[in-house]
């Protein structure tokens, strides 16, 4: 069991988030994490996360929705202190969270 909760599983490689802007360009240095309730970018945003989050407060198991700002990755975990499924979200990108991924991240930082 200790393999599959420190695997990463990439967004992008098990198809359960659609790529909304694949135009998006991760040219802004720095970047930061945005997460919204409801797909699309709606509903209550967490807007400009920095830094490493070992919980997301009352945010916890509502995001259905991410966009990475600038050029750095970031990881999200299912659990509270970076415990859990870890789940990449890649630099630039945005999408809709799937399966097990949607209303369930609790935790977050840079990768
Ligand atoms: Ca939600």
């Amino acid at each position: 069991m200790s393999n599959i909760k420190n695997q990463t599983q990439d967004l992008h490689s098990i198809e359960l988030v659609q790529d909304l802007d694949h135009e998006a360009a991760a040219t802004v240095s720095g970047g930061a994490l945005d997460l919204s309730s409801l797909r699309n970018g709606e509903g209550s945003r967490l807007n400009n996360l920095t830094g490493r989050f070992s919980s997301l407060g009352s945010f916890n198991n509502i995001a259905s929705w991410y966009e990475v700002t600038g050029n750095r990755n970031w990881y999200a975990w299912t659990g509270r202190n970076f415990t859990g499924t870890r789940y990449l979200l890649r630099a630039g990108r945005k999408g809709n969270l799937g399966g097990n991924a949607n209303n369930n991240f609790e935790s977050v930082s840079p990768a």
